[in-house]
């Protein structure tokens, strides 16, 4: 558990959502009618680089009106897909892979379904598709020699 003194190593990663309106004249089969949107919040790589080799697994907490809203998702894709009515604060719990040797990080997303828009009204005749994310860089910060190592390799 020796650092590597002085380094910083950065990895760069995407959060976010994409969430499409349900057309009520073709709903899919199981999603009933309060459910207006199709939705998936992820975690993923840039460019859809596999990260998994410094990320072991996510865990999302959805809104409490959710069957068992703590999803602990332990493989790529690191993803969640889901439906519903309503917008709200999705939190996303990076664990690192345990040659690490981190602490697990928490980081907040806000779920969107609709557009931006002036009025309320005009918004339901939009169905655009909203993908709502960031980009954001990881910092290990002196990072244990082996998982410098594995950092660094590739
Ligand atoms: C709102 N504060 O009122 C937010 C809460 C919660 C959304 C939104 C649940 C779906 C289901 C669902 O869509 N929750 O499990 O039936 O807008």
């Amino acid at each position: 558990t020796k650092r590597v003194k002085g380094v910083q190593v950065y990895r760069p990663f995407i959060y976010g959502s994409i969430a499409k309106p349900v057309d009520p004249d073709n709903r899919p089969a199981g999603i009933t009618a309060e459910h207006t949107h199709l939705w998936s919040v992820y975690v993923r790589g840039v460019d859809g680089e596999d990260i998994s080799y410094w990320l072991k697994k996510v865990q999302f907490k959805l809104h409490e009106t959710y069957a068992n809203s703590s999803r602990m998702i332990e493989s790529p894709p690191f993803e969640v897909t889901e439906s519903g009515w309503g917008e709200f604060e999705v939190q996303l719990k990076l664990y690192f892979v345990p040659e690490a040797n981190e602490k697990a990080q928490t980081l907040w997303h806000a779920l969107k379904l609709h557009p931006y828009g002036p009025d309320a009204e005009g918004q339901k005749e939009r169905r655009e598709t909203i993908v709502s994310q960031n980009y954001e860089e990881i910092i290990f910060n002196e990072p244990v020699e082996g998982f410098y190592d594995i950092l660094t390799s590739g």
